[in-house]
């Protein structure tokens, strides 16, 4: 760890350099895949074409996100080593400030990686991850990408799966559980079933989600409720992806 200082700080596209650092240390450290480098390097390709920044569509989705952690029985926050590599800080505060479950759960999965996930969240302030020792599975889906906690996403309403696998958010679907899904790519399978579909970078979604959740805590659930039902996933969708095909940047800005 501790290789930002080797990024410039006048570099022109430091935060994105800086991403990329975190990503490369969380593989030194054991967190993240080498898979995960490709993944992002895909996310950076969309959001390149987004202009780098949170389009209004994206922000409204936060909103509607972080009112639905706040209405939900029992959220879940299903974390990976992108997101642990690249937003723990943000990740942990957000989990306690709408009272989500963390989980760690794997595309890759290894015993090895949970740990070192698990070890990270809890350093920067997670009292409680579930890791390890998962038995329950997603129905219908095959390999490890199945093995949930049966008091954590196997039972959860609503789940947050940021940069998920699109089979797995399918079959968490198809479960019944609302999700909520940060993908910068708004044709993947996962932004497509998704209930709240987030098309933006994890590293500007999360803080954001992070600071409108102390905001809305204090609201009632009448007024969450009407924050979800003016929220359209399939116009969010459709906005991003007008965005990043026709390049026209004007006025997507919040
Ligand atoms: O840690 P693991 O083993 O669970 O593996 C995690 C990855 C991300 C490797 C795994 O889930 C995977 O292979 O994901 P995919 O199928 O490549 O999908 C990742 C999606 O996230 C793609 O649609 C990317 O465009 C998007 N993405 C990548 N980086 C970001 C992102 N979206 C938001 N913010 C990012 N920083």
């Amino acid at each position: 760890m501790g290789r930002e200082h080797a990024v410039p700080e006048d570099h022109p596209r430091v935060t994105s350099l800086r991403a990329r650092e975190r990503l490369v240390d969380g593989i030194a450290a054991g967190m993240t895949s080498q898979h995960g480098l490709i993944a992002h390097g895909r996310g950076e390709a969309f959001d390149y074409l987004l202009g780098e920044q949170t389009i209004a569509s994206a922000a409204d989705a936060c909103e509607a996100a972080v009112a639905t952690m706040l209405l939900a029985e029992h959220p879940v926050f299903s974390v990976n080593g992108n997101v642990a590599a690249l937003v723990p800080e943000a990740a942990v505060s957000f989990a306690e400030t709408v009272g989500a479950t963390i989980e760690v759960n794997l595309f890759h999965r290894s015993d090895e990686r949970i740990e070192a996930i698990a070890s990270h969240l809890n350093a920067h302030g997670a009292t409680e991850v579930l890791g390890g020792g998962a038995e329950a599975r997603i129905p219908g889906l095959s390999h490890d990408r199945a093995v949930v906690h049966e008091e954590g996403i196997f039972s959860s309403d609503v789940v947050l799966v940021p940069l998920e696998d699109g089979d797995r958010a399918e079959a968490l679907g198809a479960m019944g559980k609302t999700e909520i899904v940060i993908d910068l790519n708004p044709l993947s399978r996962s932004s497509q079933v998704a209930a709240i579909p987030i098309c933006d970078n994890i590293t500007r979604a999360l803080p954001r989600m992070e600071a409108m959740a102390g905001e809305l805590s204090v609201l009632d659930d009448d007024t969450l409720e009407s924050i979800v039902e003016a929220f359209d996933p399939a116009k969010a969708r459709a906005d991003a992806e007008t965005t990043i095909r026709t390049g026209d940047l004007t006025g997507v800005g919040e």
